[in-house]
């Protein structure tokens, strides 16, 4: 028989998912058990990604100051390294 159980916490910004697993063997009349822990730190493996690749909007020349365009970038990976930081390019 083996149970498996996910426990999922951050030590600092680094998230850590473990887990759990029992393991048995029986020899048809006794059974014993062990636990199996498996310690499982995520890596920065993905780069952020945005929704659309590439969007042109146009403004009028004498537009109000204002928000012309929102952009948001997803990571896939977890704590730190999918926290997301923003720039102008060009
Ligand atoms: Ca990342
Ligand atoms: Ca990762």
């Amino acid at each position: 028989m083996i149970k498996v159980a996910l426990f999922k916490f951050y030590i600092g910004h680094v998230v850590t998912v473990i887990y759990v697993v029992t393991v048995s063997a029986s020899n048809g009349l006794l059974r014993g058990f062990t636990d199996v822990i498996v310690y499982v730190t995520d890596v920065n493996d993905n780069p952020p990604t945005f929704s659309q690749s590439q969007s042109t909007i146009s403004v009028i020349e004498n537009a109000p100051a204002d928000v012309i365009m929102t952009f948001t970038a997803h990571d896939d990976d977890v704590g730190h390294n999918a926290l997301v930081t923003y720039a102008l390019i060009g």
